[in-house]
Formats: structure tokens, sequence, C-alpha cells
């Protein structure tokens, strides 16, 4: 889907990654405003999985086009995931992967009805349960540039409650097939396993998410690392 990647780095708009001229000439229009290694990849892997045809906005979370008006005009916060289809503009990774799946994968989601049906949007949700202490680890670990301004007793307690959540997953799909719950749950875990060593299930949870052609497709296509630049980020010792 996408063809060209120039991933320039001195900008304050966010580049176009595509052959854009042939999306916006047809029936429908995908856009997806991403940041490498952020939440927007599982909008990028769900569109990957969906073999939908898209245009990418790769953006920085370093030069302040997150926060330009236009930008906030589609994400009042001014984060990623953004996406506009057909000119609609949409906000939450969850709600976009569920909306993706309804209007063009039903397969990806378990319909209401069907006995999977809780487990499903559990996993879909939970996925944030997760995305809460990644969030908070990375801001510890990476956002807080001096020492001073870190808490080691909070980034111990969030590695050992990410590690605890992390417990109720694996080794099969949250709804017994795959569905786009688990791209929401399978970003988390591959994020998680630069804070924490995965829980057994988890880690065999992450293998079966890596091993899907889509996942690899987005992955070629997520970009230069934007937020994590170690494997691995270590609890302090208190
Ligand atoms: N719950 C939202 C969270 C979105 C979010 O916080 N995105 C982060 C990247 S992972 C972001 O854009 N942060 C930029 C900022 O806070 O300025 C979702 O799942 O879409």
């Amino acid at each position: 889907m996408i063809t060209g990647p120039d991933w320039g780095r001195t900008r304050n708009a966010c580049s176009r990654l595509d052959d854009g001229a042939q999306n916006e000439g047809a029936e429908r229009v995908i856009r997806l405003w991403h940041v490498a290694q952020s939440r927007s990849f599982r909008v990028l892997w769900a569109l990957e999985e969906m073999e939908l045809a898209y245009v990418q906005e790769q953006c920085s979370f370093f030069d302040r086009s997150l926060r330009a008006p236009d930008h906030l005009a589609r994400s009042p916060a001014g984060r990623v995931p953004a996406v506009e289809i057909d000119g609609q503009a949409m906000y939450e990774s969850g709600a976009i992967l569920l909306s993706l799946a309804e209007r063009f994968a039903p397969p990806l989601r378990v319909p209401e009805g069907d006995g999977a049906r809780g487990a499903f949007l559990q996993g879909l949700h939970y996925a944030e349960t997760l995305g809460a202490h990644l969030a908070n680890l990375t801001q510890q670990h990476i956002v807080l540039r001096e020492d001073w301004m870190r808490s080691p007793t909070v980034m111990r307690l969030e590695a050992r409650r990410l590690e605890n959540a992390l417990r109720a997953l694996g080794p099969g799909w949250v709804a017994g097939v795959f569905s786009v719950a688990d791209i929401a749950l399978g970003y988390s875990v591959w994020m998680a396993r630069r804070f924490v060593a995965l829980p057994e299930g988890a880690a065999q949870y992450l293998a079966a998410c890596e091993a899907r052609p889509g996942f690899r497709r987005a992955l070629s296509a997520d970009g230069p690392a934007e937020i994590y630049h170690r494997d691995f980020y270590p609890a302090p010792e208190v």
C-alpha cells in the first residue's frame, strides 16, 4: 500500500508516504496520521490485515505538527492515531479498529449476539489497561529526560503492574479467532516487552502476532524509531 518511503526528519508537518494520486482518485480514501512505534501502529497493522489502500501521513512528536490547528481539528488532544475515512475523522485507536472491521472486514470483529462478543470487547478495551502502564513507563523512562524528574518507585510499581496484567493473555487469540482486539492487544504486548520480561502466555501470544504477514507489512511501513531506542528499559533498583 505504501510506495517510495521518504523519511524526511526536518519538517513541521506530517509527510505523506504513498502513491497519493492513485488513492485520491479512488472511490474511498482512508488517511492515517501515524508516528512510528506509537498506538497508531494498531491502525497501520489493521489496514494491512484488511489489505485496504490508505494514505499514510507520517508525523513526529518532535516538530509540533501534532499541535497544528489542522491536526487538532481531527484529534482534539493532538494525538495519534487519527484517521479520516471519506473525510470523516476519528481519533481513538480502539474505536477506529472496531469501525474499520465493521465497515470493511467483518470477520475481524465478533458480532453482537455471538457468544465470544464479551471476550472480544473485553480484549479491545483491556489493550488500554495495558496502554496506561505503557504510557506511564514511557513517560518515566523516556519523556522525562533528567534523573531528578523520574521516580524509581513509580517505574518499579508500573513495571510490576504491567507484568501482572500481561498474565491474562495468551497463548490463543482473545475471542478464539484472530480479531481487531488482538491487534489492539498485540501492539500493547509488543511495547510491553521493552519494559518487562513477558510471562510465557504473553510471549507466545506476541510470537503469533509477529508471525502474521499483516504485522510484518505494518512493521516495514512503521518508519524509523521515534520513541524507543533501546530494546529494554529495566526498572531501577530501589
Ligand atoms: N487512547 C488513545 C491514546 C492516544 C495516545 O495517547 N497517543 C499517543 C501516542 S501512543 C500520542 O499521540 N501522544 C502525543 C501526546 O500526548 O502529545 C488511543 O488509543 O488512540
